[in-house]
């Protein structure tokens, strides 16, 4: 029988809560440190421990069947995949930020200047739907940091607690994107395949109800 290959986060903020999931759905596998294969031994899958930023594209491509992403990084690489569904962990916000001194007065402030983020997509969207010409600086990680050393004077970045906004001098005054985990499965799977998703995700939709 074929083996469903399921992509998740091999070290990260995604990576618990995901093999969690998994296995309070039943479905046993080991997850080892140096491991980036792993078989079900009691369900026909195949574990892949990847980069979150690397799942949405194996999943479009059919490297792998399923994969958990957060929804932010589904959207900012514009992937074309079946979005299965919201999985309820790892939320988030994409904020824009600015430094604590500033008097903040509306979107319109970032008319002309520059903002670092490591999400020119989705920021870009929301600049243009609000009409505002920014230039958008990217940079890959340590967003906060920007405004600090001159880099920028605004940041796009995700959001949880806060804490790393207030502890680098800045504070959040747009969110323009809410973020979870999210089940996603290529586009185009296998009648085999697609039976083997609507059994896991049978099993998650009652794990989650006895949750609840
Ligand atoms: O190594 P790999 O590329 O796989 O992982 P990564 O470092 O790119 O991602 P990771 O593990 O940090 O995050 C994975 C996903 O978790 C993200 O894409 C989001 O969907 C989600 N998530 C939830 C978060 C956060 N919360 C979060 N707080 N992702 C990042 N952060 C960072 C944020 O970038 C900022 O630096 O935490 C800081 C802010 O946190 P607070 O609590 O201080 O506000
Ligand atoms: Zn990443």
């Amino acid at each position: 029988m074929k083996k469903l290959k399921i992509a998740i986060q091999k070290s990260g903020r995604l990576s618990d809560d995901s093999v969690k999931l998994f296995k309070a759905c039943g479905i046993k596998f080991e997850v080892g440190k140096s491991k980036l294969m792993s078989e079900s031994k009691n369900f026909p899958a195949e574990f892949l421990f990847l980069r979150d930023d690397d799942i949405p594209g194996y999943v479009a491509d059919g490297v792998a069947d399923v994969g958990i992403v957060g929804d932010n990084v589904l959207v900012e690489h514009e992937c074309h995949v079946n979005r299965v569904k919201s999985l309820g962990f790892s939320k988030c916000r994409l904020s824009l930020a600015v430094s604590r001194d500033v008097d903040y007065s509306g979107v319109s402030y970032f008319e002309g200047k520059s903002i670092a983020t490591s999400y020119p997509n989705i920021l870009g969207k929301f600049l243009k739907e609000n009409g505002v010409n920014a230039q958008i600086h990217f940079i890959s990680g340590s967003v906060e940091i920007a405004p600090g050393i001159g880099l920028a004077e605004g940041v796009c970045d995700i959001v949880s607690t806060g804490g790393t906004l207030l502890s680098n001098g800045l504070k959040e005054v747009e969110p323009i994107f809410n973020s979870e985990a999210i089940l996603i499965a290529n586009n185009s799977l296998s009648k085999e395949k697609l039976e083997l998703l609507d059994r896991i995700v049978f099993r998650m939709n009652a794990v989650q109800t006895a949750d609840t």
